[in-house]
């Protein structure tokens, strides 16, 4: 079988963080008397930590002192890890360990390409580390999505082309860094969302083997 290099994004494609990233940022604009919805965490998905809280106080009309911003990300992240911490493999999304142990057996490379500087710790807790040949995350980049960097390190560290790469990818910004570094891009969610993807799934129990092995051998 030839190889192609598999990159997944971790918040919303392997387990479903958001809603914990959500409680969080929810308990920080509380205190600083910002009402903040679900619609508008939903535009928080694959945005990086600094730049989800200048959008969070840009909707509140608030502007804060740089020390503020800096103590208020610490919180939010102290918040969020107190989540991660209940977390076990029963929140991983279904049919991933499927999909990844297929991948596995047919040696293919396999990397995270996630904006999360948790990642590691999300992995760890859900027992998926070393299912992944590289791991690429928040702490590795410094340009956040849509910029293709995290999937460009990625691919390198796994010794693939990018054009030889495949993401998977729930946000909007990602399945564009995709597209931006030449790979194919397979959103997980919904067409109305991703439609800028060479295809869509709503989940992985949509995804059949043999749409991987045609995936491999193109
Ligand atoms: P952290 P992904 C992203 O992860 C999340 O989708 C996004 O909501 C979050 O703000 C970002 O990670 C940074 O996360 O605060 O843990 O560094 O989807 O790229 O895996
Ligand atoms: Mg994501």
């Amino acid at each position: 079988m030839s190889k192609k290099g598999f990159i997944f994004d971790l918040d919303g494609v392997i387990v479903d963080t958001a809603k914990y990233h959500f409680l969080a940022w929810q308990q920080l604009a509380k205190n600083l008397d910002i009402n903040f919805t679900e619609e508008e965490n939903e535009q928080l998905k694959g945005v990086s930590r600094v730049r989800s809280l200048e959008k969070i106080l840009a909707w509140g009309n608030k502007t804060i002192s740089q020390d503020l911003f800096d103590k208020l990300m610490g919180e939010k992240n102290e918040e969020y890890l107190s989540y991660i911490a209940e977390m076990d493999e029963s929140e991983i999304l279904p049919d991933v360990p499927k999909v990844l142990s297929f991948l596995k057996d047919n040696k293919q490379p396999i990397s995270l390409g996630s904006a999360s500087k948790n990642a590691r710790t999300i992995l760890e807790r859900v027992n998926l580390k070393s299912s992944f040949n590289a791991i690429v995350d928040g702490n590795d980049v410094t340009k956040a999505k849509p910029d293709p960097e995290v999937f460009l390190i990625a691919a390198k560290q796994i010794d693939m082309k990018p054009e030889d790469c495949i993401v998977f990818e729930d946000s909007v910004a990602g399945v564009e860094a995709a597209n931006t570094a030449n790979m194919i891009s397979i959103g997980i969610g919904s067409k109305s969302v991703l439609g800028h993807a060479d295809y869509v799934f709503n989940d992985f129990t949509e995804i059949s083997e043999d749409f991987i092995k045609s995936l491999i051998e193109k």
